[in-house]
């Protein structure tokens, strides 16, 4: 139902108002907040309407009906022909209502929907501080008929299909298949579920029948146990291979309902020594953090926008990635299943707490995990993001104790996970909770040098030998259009210049650092993208977190984007950084050159440059002291890789004594 909605920015009453507004033709996904949060300047977070006309051209007396919203940012109400149908809070898990009752098969149904956005202290987030909660119905809403016995779809709006992979090695592979089945035809029927599992091709590999009688009242959970012998293997980014998962209901010979879930065999531990392991082999978690917003249309993304995203992620070489701070689009974790892409899932419980929130905390929560079970990227659910007590109440260490347990009693197959941003919280009970620890760790931005990291690595690995940790966001501002000779001093972080050459150093350092170190057991880069802060303003710039790899257009990626491809990716990467440092003032200056396959050469206008020493990683190449001339330079590099040339090159100006 993506088109031919309307759409006003206001408080609206549906019983007197409806000749006084003029409505704009809108399509979903849409969001209020695409240029408001962006700029900065007048951010609406407050009310809105939606509304669209239904027609149904079949007749539905035998059918169910059902509408189902992908995502609202963030509390709506759906109203039907009048009636009040039911609300949603929380902007990110999908929700759905059954409107059986309430549709009229012959004439023209109106559907209007109101929404709100305004922080409040019964969802999380609890403010617009972190990031932006958009306004609007912001992902695809669909309309969905089933005949009367069905796979149920108000399961808290999941597939009602559950895959739970109980035991899976290199030589077999046995796993659940849990159906969560419905009958609202006042009769008891016997039905077969009938099970089959397909390979990548589609070809049929195993199938499980069952008999049943349903029952006309509440859910009837059929489990199937099927066993795969040598299964092909979820490998990650080496070999993302997906069966499918095909689960139908018979009903006197005929399919009448099927739902088609992904499958990808595999199995993970962590070791507190050794890190992640995938299907018993040490597999090393790097990557990314990414929120879902893009210059000009804010969070209302197409498939392709998510397409685009993913495949950055995938250019890089991360391995991992941390899906936050919330539920992403269903279509993203699909996608991390077939590119192979680890997954770490987050509700919004993030930066502070109101005591009154936890209720939907819970909900958020449960509709994370029910609405992606499936996918076999998710290895990590997240419980919270720096929300800490306070020294006369431990409210959140009592309510993410409560998280935990509804993680493992909806799924214990998977870890949980809790962030900090100090690391002495570890002796605050709020992190004994979880299974695993993420800590953001900001030195060299939020204070310090980026090299100070290593200390506290070896800090924490002394104080805390037996609690697995991850470095679960770092990262530095780095706005393209601000480039400076110094790029090893710290900028002031809320200050008004954020140089790109410091971001670049700043990576250079930390992931040298990291490499080292594989008992992290993951390592996160906050951020992916830029994206929009709108209360902040920093580098003078409004609105804007600039810590991305890539800028909020996706235009450009900026030079520590290349730094962790290089390390990272196993494509051949040559890359010299500073080409945006146009003009420059000193005659003798630094260049770095990033590559992954050969010992690059380095010419300034024609002439070779001696004294290349190593950098931190065995990718990074530095030449100190290069000279220049007054005027235009050719900065180029070279290497072979089996015979073939690579090079990368850019001009720069100097003008000694400019400012
Ligand atoms: C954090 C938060 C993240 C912020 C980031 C920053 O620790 O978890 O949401 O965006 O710091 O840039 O300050």
């Amino acid at each position: 139902l993506n088109n031919d909605w309307e759409f006003i920015k206001t408080e609206f009453n549906i019983d007197f108002d409806n000749e006084i507004h003029s409505w704009q033709k809108v399509n979903i996904p849409h969001t209020w907040n695409n240029l408001d949060a962006q700029s900065g300047e007048g951010f609406y977070a407050g009310t809105a309407w939606y509304r669209r006309i239904i027609n149904f051209d079949q007749n539905l007396d035998d059918k169910r009906v059902f509408l189902r919203f992908e995502g609202v940012g963030q509390d709506a109400d759906v109203y039907l022909n009048g009636h009040f149908i039911g609300n949603h809070k929380g902007s990110y898990s999908a929700f759905a209502f059954e409107i059986t009752k309430e549709i009229k098969s012959s004439e023209e149904n109106e559907l209007y929907v109101r929404v709100n956005n305004e922080a409040v202290p019964e969802i999380i987030p609890q403010n617009h501080f972190l990031f932006t909660i958009f306004g609007g119905i912001y992902r695809p809403v669909s309309l969905i008929i089933t005949d009367k016995i069905n796979i149920s779809v108000m399961d808290f709006a999941s597939p009602g299909v559950y895959i739970r992979q109980e035991k899976v090695n290199k030589t077999s592979a046995e796993f659940s298949v849990t159906t969560k089945l419905e009958n609202k035809t006042f009769e008891q029927k016997k039905i077969k579920i009938i099970t089959r599992i397909l390979d990548a091709s589609g070809k049929p590999v195993e199938k499980s029948e069952k008999k049943l009688v349903i029952n006309p009242t509440g859910f009837l959970t059929s489990n199937q146990q099927i066993k795969i012998k040598k299964p092909h293997l979820w490998q990650g980014r080496k070999d993302p291979y997906l069966y499918h998962v095909m689960t139908a209901i018979e009903l006197d010979g005929k399919i009448i309902d099927e739902v088609k879930q992904p499958l990808g065999l595999r199995y993970f531990h962590i070791d507190k020594d050794k890190g992640f392991f995938l299907n018993g082999e040490p597999y090393r978690l790097f990557g990314v953090c990414r929120h879902q917003e893009w210059e000009n249309y804010g969070n209302a993304l197409s498939k392709a926008q998510h397409k685009t995203d993913m495949e950055l992620i995938y250019e890089i070489g991360a391995t991992a990635v941390r899906l936050a701070h919330y539920q992403q689009a269903d279509y993203i974790y699909s996608l991390c299943d077939s590119m192979g892409i680890i997954v770490w899932a987050e509700i919004p419980f993030v930066n502070t707490w109101s005591g009154k929130e936890s209720e939907n905390a819970k909900q958020q929560l449960i509709e994370l995990i029910r609405q992606n079970y499936n996918h076999p990227s998710i290895v990590i659910w997240g419980l919270h993001n720096e929300v800490h007590n306070k020294p006369d109440d431990d409210y959140p260490t009592r309510l993410t104790k409560i998280l935990n347990n509804i993680a493992k009693s909806e799924d214990p197959d998977r870890f949980t996970v809790s962030v900090s941003n100090i690391w002495w919280i570890l002796q605050d009970p709020i992190h004994f909770n979880a299974d695993l620890q993420g800590f953001n760790q900001y030195t060299g931005w939020y204070g310090g040098k980026p090299y100070e990291i290593e200390k506290w690595i070896d800090n924490y690995r002394k104080k805390f030998p037996d609690i697995p940790c991850s470095i679960s966001e770092y990262g530095a501002g780095g706005v393209i259009t601000q480039q400076s000779a110094n790029d090893t001093t710290p900028p002031n972080p809320t200050g008004k210049l954020f140089p790109e050459g410091y971001q670049t150093h700043y990576h250079e350092i930390k992931w040298a650092i990291f490499e080292k170190y594989p008992f992290l057991w993951a390592t996160y880069v906050w951020n992916m993208f830029d994206f929009t802060c709108p209360l902040w303003e920093r580098a003078g710039i409004k609105g804007r977190n600039h810590k991305g790899l890539i800028t909020y257009d996706r235009k450009v990626k900026k030079d520590a984007f290349f730094w962790y491809k290089a390390n990272w990716s196993d494509e051949p990467v040559l890359y010299i950084t500073g080409r945006r440092y146009k003009n420059r003032s000193e005659l003798t200056d630094k260049f770095t050159v990033y590559c992954n396959f050969a010992t690059p050469i380095l010419e300034v206008n024609g002439q070779v440059v001696e004294g290349r020493v190593q950098g931190g990683t065995s990718v990074h190449y530095i030449w100190e002291n290069v000279e220049l001339s007054t005027g235009e330079n050719i900065i180029r590099t070279y290497a072979l890789k089996n015979g073939e040339k690579f090079e990368d090159s850019y001009s720069i100006f100097v003008e000694p004594n400019a400012e």
